[in-house]
């Protein structure tokens, strides 16, 4: 069917608008950037950086820096928050604590918080970088294990486990969610894995250099990430961890069934694009 004028005119405006959104999602990442930049002028970060996204998490956040240990697998370990807008004092609780504070002036959501974070770690030297929630369900005292393997050289990419570690909560609807999608990433990636959802994760420097140009989730990411290690060829490793409810509010991801609806159109929509990626994916050398 012929387009008609109106037709016209409404998918050029769309487009606009589109245009108009990226471009204030990038103004929001610069400003965050620079305003980093500024704050620790000439940073070295230690070898293992731990990534924080924090979405009003001023209640939260404090507990799990005081839980942070000195160091992991005997490397120094920095905290880094990424605030993402919000409005509260989550970055004022970052900053009493100690950790090196990025924040966002608007909330992008968790993926684009994470892609700037990592890059920020690898920019500014880490090693490792392990992702944690700000809300209490990860411990940090068990960062040893994610970090263990990477520096054994034993896999280049670990995700803790709730299911070969212990689970505190009592979602019984979450459990089963989080048991299903394990067993369709294991189709998807090809790999034996048990807690794909799990955001408490280690990485190389270079896997997330590797990866970064083909993250596109702003929200629900976690499916993403492994889809396309996995497709790149990285050792994708598991460790036994715990895993506690939120020490206070709420998910900001939404009910069981919309979270569990926006996973799948994840792994969906990233599965499709790393088979036409094919071997564009670099993945270690070999
Ligand atoms: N940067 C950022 N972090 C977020 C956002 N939504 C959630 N988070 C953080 O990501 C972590 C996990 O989010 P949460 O709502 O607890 O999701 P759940 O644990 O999967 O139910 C927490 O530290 C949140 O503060 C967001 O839009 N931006
Ligand atoms: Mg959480």
């Amino acid at each position: 069917m012929a387009p008609t004028q109106r037709h016209r005119w409404l998918t050029r405006a769309d487009n606009r608008t589109k245009r108009r959104v990226a471009a204030l999602r990038q103004f929001a990442l610069d400003t965050a950037r620079r305003a980093f930049e500024e704050e620790y002028p000439d940073l070295a970060l230690p070898p293992v950086v731990a990534v924080i996204p924090a979405y009003l998490e001023e209640a939260n956040l404090g507990a799990v820096l005081d839980a942070f240990p000195e160091s992991v697998c005997g490397l120094p370990v920095a905290p880094l928050v990424v605030v993402d807008g919000g409005g509260d004092n989550t970055d004022e609780v970052a900053r009493k604590y100690g950790a090196f504070t990025c924040v966002l002036p608007v909330n992008l959501g968790q993926g684009a918080a994470f892609r700037l974070a990592y890059d920020l770690a690898i920019g500014h030297g880490a090693r490792y970088v392990v992702t944690l929630d700000a809300d209490g369900q990860n411990d940090p005292a068990e960062m040893d294990r994610l970090v263990g393997p990477l520096v054994r050289d034993e896999a280049d990419f670990v995700i803790a486990s709730r299911q070969l570690g212990t689970d505190h909560t009592t979602d019984r609807f979450r459990r089963a969610g989080v048991e299903l999608y394990a067993r369709l990433l294991g189709v998807v990636t090809g790999r034996h894995l048990t807690d794909t959802s799990n955001g408490y994760r280690a990485f190389r420097a270079e896997v997330l250099a590797d990866l970064l140009p083909h993250l596109r989730q702003d929200q629900y990411q976690t499916a993403e990430v492994v889809i396309t290690a996995a497709a790149a060829g990285w050792r994708i490793g598991e460790c036994p961890t715990t895993w506690h409810p939120r020490a206070s509010g709420e998910s900001k991801k939404g009910g069981n069934l919309f979270f569990g609806a926006q996973y799948a159109r994840v792994i969906a929509v990233t599965w499709a694009r790393t088979l036409r990626a094919g071997r564009s994916l670099r993945g270690p050398r070999r």
